[in-house]
């Protein structure tokens, strides 16, 4: 149930984690418009969606305090991602129990993943729960 640009998410960090990182494409130079490093053939968050590069994640307009990512091996931050995530529970709940139901689910995810602490899911949580 969880969205899959999050489990892409998680298996893009897993293998960066396995791998090490920076395998860098040394021939052909593709465009990258927003800067980030990951060039757009492999940028799942350019500018046409939104690199969010805010030091911290914001959600609705509420800082979280969370640390931001720097761009993942696609090209998206930890912000692009728990916003998409917001976004996708925005469109799938029918009411605000279902939006937060689906909020709590995927940072559960986020959290066994180890990509945010307890403290910080509890904060996503918080925030959502006061969103309408
Ligand atoms: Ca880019």
């Amino acid at each position: 149930m969880y969205s899959e640009k999050l489990r892409r998410f998680l298996a893009v960090s897993a293998m960066a984690f396995f791998l090490g990182a920076s395998s860098a494409h040394a021939q052909g130079v593709p465009l990258d418009s927003d800067g980030d490093g990951i060039t757009d053939d492999l940028d799942e968050c350019d500018l046409s969606i939104t690199t969010l590069v805010s030091p911290t994640v914001i959600i609705n307009g509420v800082d979280t305090g969370i640390q931001n990512t720097a761009p993942n091996a696609v090209g998206c931050t930890l912000a692009d991602l728990i916003t998409d995530m917001i976004d996708v529970c925005l469109d799938d709940a029918k009411n605000h129990g279902q939006f937060v139901s689906c909020v709590s689910h995927e940072t559960n995810i986020l959290k066994r993943a180890r990509t945010i602490s307890g403290k910080q899911k509890g904060k996503i949580q918080s925030i959502v729960a006061k969103m309408r």
